[in-house]
């Protein structure tokens, strides 16, 4: 029988399951994460045990929540440390339990192979790679060093491992009837997108029912971008309060909703205030449909979606009149020559291509951007439900990585553009680094507003907390190693709108062979109109610390509902 060390099997099973790239180092489960979402597919990093490990956890928390698909291998002490407790560097104190780390981890995945002999450790690989795709969540793979070498069967790679849920046909069919004569049976249905669409690999099979159903569209913010927002069907993001005129007005018109993959955390859903009154809900979510309060078990999403489309008879699902949406109110500071939240993120649209990839990071990024409407096939990443600032430069970095691997494999490729703020960026910069060592050519656009904005809207304005200690970018660059002359041309720095029209049309930049960095200068007290109005959601006291504190706090959603 052919064998092969059980390292080697470890890493040719990986690269079966889509994976062409393993990250490393500390950001690399950021990284992983961002690889995950563009190819669709997982991303795996590894690490070294205990350090590196722990280390990486809080990314991998962020894959947990948020359902991306990450495989962290750690390569481990041998069985004979282990066992004997031994003092090894990185350990914890005498007498060391060498499985502190992995234990710690157990609540961020949801398989682990804890492989202790090589017998059976084929099988384990493949239960939990498996279950990666299957669950779409973080795994974890322990392997002792001692075991790298040990020879396995390679029998089981002659078949790649099938990666799609168990689907029991008659199930998914009866949750799809249900889904189809709730749909018959209404008079004004709409149809609202979320992210987990996207996780569980259903965008296409979303894209094209909605095309068929012809009923109006929203998204949530993070499901952004799944279904094309010139979409004719398509009426607007919809976050609960913090929506744009009209919307949720007409939403609540519906006398049907179909949520498909909804993720509704405080961040996604306007603090808790989207609607959905149980009677009116047809929720298809990642392994079960529900229709009107009742559950059909083990349908999952992508087949129940395919499913829809196959049995769907489209004369009898009714015809909505798209709703009329009010115009977008004109801001006040709409002559302003600098550079205003109510003016840059709608900016940055028009600057946007189909096929590129925007990242909006913690701050008020995350809540500018969905106020924008993209180009068709454009990919919006943000870590809107765990926000933990610092994920989106490393994260753009694996998305680089993933872009490239689209393209090689003759799929059109965009632009990674990363938008962060000044004060995530300091987490997590020296990926900027990285990303000019491997070649990388992200456009990074950089939010100089003095600090942590979203913090002082929060509270404490002008407290020196959300202060931070002043970067000089234009050194960036040069300080990572790029040519100094090539780094002057690679960054850019804009304090007024003209300032950031001209550097948008430079042509290096809107095509760029090499990082770009746009660092844009905006005051420190400006925030986009969704975050105050998401704040606002907390109540009156909020409200009114916003307003004391000098910031604008826009009345018309709370008029009108
Ligand atoms: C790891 C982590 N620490 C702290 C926070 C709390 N937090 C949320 S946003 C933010 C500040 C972000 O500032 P910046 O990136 O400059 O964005 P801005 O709002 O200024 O545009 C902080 C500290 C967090 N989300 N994650
Ligand atoms: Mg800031």
């Amino acid at each position: 029988m052919a064998t092969i060390p059980l390292g080697r099997y470890l890493w040719e099973r990986i690269h079966q399951c889509g994976i062409d790239h393993i990250f490393g180092g500390l950001n690399a489960a950021y990284a992983t994460d961002g690889y995950a979402r563009t190819t669709g597919g997982a991303g795996c990093f590894v690490t070294t045990h205990g350090v590196g490990e722990l280390s990486a956890l809080n990314g991998v928390a962020g894959s947990m929540t948020e359902q991306v698909k990450s495989i962290h291998v750690v390569g481990q002490t041998s069985r004979k440390m282990q066992k004997n407790c031994m003092m090894i560097h990185h350990s914890i104190g005498f007498n060391p339990d060498h499985n502190i780390f992995n234990n710690a981890s157990k609540a961020f995945r949801v398989a682990a192979a804890e492989i202790q002999s090589e017998e059976g450790a084929t099988e384990e690989i493949d239960r939990v790679l498996r279950e990666c795709f299957v669950k779409s969540r973080p795994v974890y793979i322990f392997l002792p060093i001692d075991l790298v070498d040990k020879h396995v069967p390679a029998k089981a790679l002659e078949t790649p491992l099938d990666l799609k849920p168990v689907a029991d046909e008659k199930k998914v069919e009866e949750a799809a009837n249900a889904v189809l004569d709730a749909l018959y049976a209404s008079k004004n249905p709409s149809i609202f997108v979320d992210c987990l669409v996207q996780r569980y690999q259903a965008d296409a099979e979303m894209r094209e029912l909605v095309d068929k159903l012809a009923i109006p569209i929203y998204t949530s913010n993070m499901g952004k971008g799944i279904i094309d927002e010139n979409h004719p069907q398509y009426v607007g993001l919809y976050n609960g309060m913090p929506s744009g005129p009209g919307v949720e007005a007409a939403y609540i018109e519906s006398d049907l909703m179909i949520v498909v993959g909804n993720l509704p955390s405080d961040t996604n859903s306007g603090g808790f205030t989207r609607q959905a009154p149980a009677e009116k809900i047809v929720a298809i979510d990642a392994e079960n449909v529900t229709v009107k309060e009742k559950t059909y078990p083990e349908g999952p999403i992508k087949a129940v979606l395919r499913k829809l489309l196959d049995s769907v008879s489209t004369d009898k699902v009714p015809q909505v009149e798209m709703p009329k949406l009010p115009e977008r109110p004109l801001e006040d500071d709409r002559d302003s020559k600098l550079i205003t939240q109510s003016w840059v993120w709608h900016r940055l649209a028009e600057f946007l291509k189909p096929h590129d990839v925007i990242f909006g990071e913690t701050g008020t990024a995350a809540f500018g951007i969905p106020d924008a409407t993209f180009p068709p096939h454009t990919q919006w990443i943000t870590q809107t439900y765990y926000g933990s600032i610092g994920y989106a430069t490393p994260a753009a970095f694996g998305v680089e990585v993933a872009l490239t691997r689209n393209e090689a494999q003759g799929k059109p490729r965009g632009r990674t553009i990363l938008v962060t703020g000044d004060g995530s960026l300091m987490l997590t910069v020296q990926e900027v680094g990285n990303m000019v060592k491997q070649g990388l050519k992200p456009i990074i656009i950089l939010i100089n507003n003095a600090g942590y904005t979203i913090e002082r809207v929060i509270h404490g304005a002008r407290q020196s907390y959300n202060d931070i200690v002043p970067f000089d970018y234009s050194h960036m660059l040069p300080f990572f190693n790029m040519d100094e002359s090539e780094a002057r041309m690679n960054f850019h720095r804009a304090e007024t709108k003209a300032g950031l029209e001209e550097i948008f049309g430079l042509e290096h930049v809107r095509k760029p062979k090499t990082v770009q960095v746009v660092e844009v200068v905006m005051d420190a007290m400006d925030v986009p109109w969704r975050l105050s109005t998401q704040i606002a959601t907390r109540g009156p006291a909020a409200v009114k610390e916003m307003e004391e504190a000098g910031f604008k706090v826009r009345q018309l959603q709370k008029q009108e509902s």
